[in-house]
């Protein structure tokens, strides 16, 4: 086919921290060497899109990094995919030759990892203008966007037959959460689990904790709305700390026999993973960070709980390496062994993609999904 020329469509476009995106006509350009243009079909927001909109200082800004869609065109070199492919973005990509990609012991892609700084992982630059002004990218991906641009190692296949605006979740949170359960902490039969913050990716722990057998799964939160949907992705006992008097760590103490096996921090707030740690028992009981800090990354843990015994370990992405895991998370879904929908708690056409912002800041919502 001929060489792909400039695309203009409409993106979501945040100008400022906090202010309301203005769905504005951009120029997407062409794939550059190993990229891949995609059509936006559905896209969701995740926590951490409101994260760096409110508190991060890149702008103007395309944010969007959960999405499904069809290559429109690719870049020079790419030979994995072609026009009319369906795919999964991925926030984080594979180049399947660094020291990570070749260890398996990790999914941190030294060339394809997390990209914070708003620019393409390649040449450090964007694909996206308002007459002549650069418009900033998120994690590599900006999906919010009819059109966009990702390298071909941010990009994971699927069959068409896979429902696009069902899948498009499976791309952060709720992999994130199966990941933290499955590879990084090995949630045994008959464990107790501990999760703080019940949002997509704590509720997503909890399904995964269920699924290796764990016997008691126990939620915590500090908005009691919380407590619904966390029934049925297998929390047993819901925790509102504002309820007690005492350490909500010795509630759970008491509740486990001396701390829970497992403990899941997911709120992105660094003293609760203190408390987590504290809420865990000694000898063997593991403490999983997978909440992103907003402000202050640094964390304090008692030395103490560390010589007892105990494990403090982080992830991100639930370890799964995101090109080569990604279809067989697909086929846990075509083959119902996950439970995906239940998360979508509201669909939204492009241009109500506010409401999503809105709610997603007020913890109103799971995953909203936007129709393109
Ligand atoms: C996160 C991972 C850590 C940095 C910000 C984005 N991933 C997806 O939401
Ligand atoms: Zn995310």
């Amino acid at each position: 086919s001929s060489s792909p020329s400039i695309i203009t469509c409409k993106a979501a476009v945040a100008w400022g921290a906090g202010q309301p995106l203005v769905i504005e006509e951009v120029e997407v350009s062409p794939p550059r060497p190993q990229e891949i243009r995609i059509k936006v079909v559905a896209t969701s927001l995740c926590g951490s899109d409101v994260n760096a909109w409110e508190f991060r200082n890149i702008f103007p800004r395309i944010f969007g990094h959960e999405a499904a869609g069809i290559v429109e065109s690719v870049g020079e070199g790419v030979t994995e995919f072609k026009e009319g492919d369906h795919v999964l973005t991925l926030f984080m990509g594979e180049c399947k030759r660094c020291r990570h990609c070749t260890s398996n012991k990790s999914n941190m892609c030294q060339a394809l990892g997390l990209e914070r700084n708003g620019v393409m992982h390649s040449d450090r630059r964007t694909r996206f203008s308002i007459r002549g002004t650069p418009i900033y990218h998120y994690l590599g991906v900006s999906s919010f966007s009819e059109y966009t641009v990702v390298h071909s190692g941010c990009a994971a296949k699927v069959s068409p037959t896979v429902p696009l605006q069902k899948i498009c979740i499976l791309s952060c949170g709720v992999a994130t959460g199966l990941g933290a359960a499955w590879n990084v902490a090995d949630v045994s039969e008959g464990s107790t689990v501990a999760i703080f913050g019940l949002g997509t990716v704590g509720l997503s722990v909890a399904q995964g904790a269920k699924l290796r057998g764990a016997a008691q799964v126990i939620g915590v939160d500090i908005n009691p709305e919380k407590g619904e949907k966390a029934k049925f992705f297998g929390v047993d006992v819901f925790l509102n700390p504002k309820d007690y008097d005492e350490p909500i760590h010795e509630v759970i103490k008491r509740m486990t026999d001396g701390g829970a096996d497992y403990c899941f921090e997911c709120t992105g707030d660094t003293r609760v993973a203190s408390t987590a740690l504290q809420s865990c028992c000694d000898g063997w009981g593991m403490t999983v960070a997978l909440g992103v800090p907003k402000a202050k990354p640094e964390m304090t843990v008692n030395c103490g709980l560390l010589l007892s015994g105990r494990t403090l370990r982080g992830s991100t992405f639930g370890g799964w390496r995101p090109k080569s895991d990604m279809p067989l998370l697909v086929d846990k879904y075509l083959n119902k062994e996950i439970q995906v929908d239940e998360f979508v708690t509201h669909n939204l056409q492009f241009e109500e993609i506010n409401r999503a912002f809105e709610m997603m800041k007020k913890g109103k919502c799971l995953c909203c999904v936007i129709h393109m």
